[in-house]
């Protein structure tokens, strides 16, 4: 009986350790832990056995394995809620829908059961889960609107952060911390470039927030290009522009966009480009196969 309650406390441990925060799913990184956990369980196991220690009377051999199971079952909880690196999912606004690409599909109790199937996965960049019939779909990609072919579904999805901004690989951190890019100035097609940022789990600059306007103008403050790519399309439905987490944008004046835009000129414009010009900057629709230079952001773990 002994012996159950403490498989039961190691696995109950690791399991209520997962935390929610807002429309976060944050996942403390408890291997250790558990393992500590279970290589003691284990030890425990073949103690008892060996001292065939059957008996209901709890001898004191007993008292100090509990003591000790106690410790590091404390400790492990303080280490697990402060320390220890935590996987972070964000809940993006795209939602409705159910993307192709997917990698793995599993029936799980709940949407936190999604994010622990996406941890132990490798590769998993973001995950979807349908709210009525409990399906969580793994995908090796950062999951956005208007890319892939969709069928209507009641999912959610969740977009894996980094805890780190890759300085070495030339990201820089605005001054919250809350948002990491990097400029590319050689030219690439929308789709290579969003190919670029994915090798980096980013993706295409989102200005789905006002402070991000003025991020843009640091960023290509020392471009010589007019035009930088940026993470929004109407590929999927003309004149449908979205960001690619799914953010919509408004095109009705004011909005970002430069005057008389967006126009889908030739009809062929479908993705969003930032146009630098003096005087008159702001969101331009341009023909996705036109090279441009490009922003990548690396979605960031604010807390
Ligand atoms: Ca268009």
């Amino acid at each position: 009986m002994l012996h159950l309650c403490l498989y039961l406390t190691s696995y109950l441990s690791c399991y209520l350790c997962g935390d929610w925060t807002g429309n976060n799913i944050q996942l403390h990184n408890l291997f250790m832990f558990c393992f500590s956990n279970a290589f003691f369980v284990l030890i425990y196991g073949i103690s008892v056995l060996a001292v065939k220690g059957t008996s209901c009377k709890m001898s004191r051999y007993k008292e100090m394995v509990l003591i000790v199971q106690g410790i590091i079952w404390i400790s492990g909880i303080i280490l697990a809620s402060g320390t220890c690196p935590a996987r972070v999912w964000k809940k993006i606004p795209l939602a409705g829908k159910l993307f192709s690409g997917i990698t793995s599909e599993t029936a799980v109790l709940s949407v936190k059961g999604c994010a622990e199937k996406c941890t132990e996965a490798v590769n998993c960049k973001s995950f979807g889960f349908n709210t009525a019939s409990k399906k969580c779909y793994l995908y090796d990609v950062l999951i956005w609107a208007g890319g892939l072919s969709a069928d209507e579904a009641d999912v959610v999805y969740y977009w894996a952060l980094k805890d780190r901004c890759p300085t070495n690989l030339g990201y820089t951190q605005d001054s919250s911390g809350s948002t990491c890019a990097k400029l590319f100035s050689d030219v690439k097609t929308w789709e290579d470039a969003m190919k670029e940022c994915d090798q980096h789990d980013g993706h295409l600059f989102l200005v789905d927030a006002p402070f991000k306007k003025d991020l843009i103008l640091n960023l290509t403050q020392n471009s010589s290009s007019t035009y930088t790519y940026l993470g929004a399309t109407d590929g999927n439905i003309e004149g449908d522009w979205k960001w690619l987490n799914g953010v919509t944008i408004p095109i009705a004046s004011p909005s970002e966009w430069i005057p008389g835009r967006p126009d889908n000129y030739g009809n062929s414009q479908h993705c969003m480009a930032f146009k630098k010009e003096s005087g008159s900057s702001g969101l331009d629709d341009r023909d996705c196969a036109d090279p441009s230079p490009f922003i990548c952001e690396i979605p960031m773990n604010e807390g």
